[in-house]
């Protein structure tokens, strides 16, 4: 009769352990495939934060990017602060900072910051008006999901977002507006 030496080799001792490398290595590769919520840029979709159009044509009042706070992680740890004290302030930003390598019709998406000191404001790329006016007013901070504001036809090279108050909800202490970043799809 022969007995099997119940012992394992060396080379069967470190298979289990092969197995579980390649077990982990595989987990680690699907994670980092594991593709983010948000829409990401490719040659069908453009991104740009907010806080990233730093080229600023006008502003009417203080216009400045803000780091992470009050709860909120924004796309790219920052979003765009606009301390508007009244309707009828505006700012413009974009030119070199907001440059669209092929021209086309793109459907026009943002994730905005709504809190209870924000207003209601109006969008507009290239000075035409995009969607109608924004009400940014909430009880709690918070961002929104990509909301969207329709189509827009952009010619390859620069362009400029311009956000304009238009009042602000009667429950809102302030007036003002708060940008994360915005989505063009084809
Ligand atoms: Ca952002």
């Amino acid at each position: 009769m022969i007995y099997r030496n119940a012992r394992p080799s060396p080379k069967e001792r470190a298979c289990p352990w092969l197995v579980l490398l390649s077990t982990l290595l595989a987990a680690a590769l699907v994670l980092a495939l594991v593709p983010a919520k948000a829409p990401a840029q490719t040659a069908d979709t453009l991104v740009y934060e907010a806080e990233s159009l730093q080229e600023t044509k006008a502003a009417t009042a203080s216009l400045r990017a803000q780091g992470n706070c009050c709860g909120i992680s924004w796309s790219g740890d920052a979003q765009l602060l606009f301390r508007s004290t009244k309707a009828g302030d505006t700012f413009t930003v974009g030119g070199r900072s907001f440059v669209v390598p092929d021209g086309g019709a793109y459907d026009f998406s943002a994730v905005l910051t709504r809190a209870p000191d924000y207003g209601t404001y109006q969008l507009a790329i290239d000075g035409r008006e995009i969607g109608v006016p924004f009400d940014a007013y909430n009880p709690t901070a918070q961002k929104t999901e990509p909301l969207s504001f329709g189509k827009v036809r952009l010619q390859r090279g620069s362009h400029t977002l311009t956000l304009t108050v238009t009042g602000k909800n009667p429950a809102a202490t302030n007036y003002y507006a708060g940008l994360d970043v915005f989505y063009f799809e084809r």
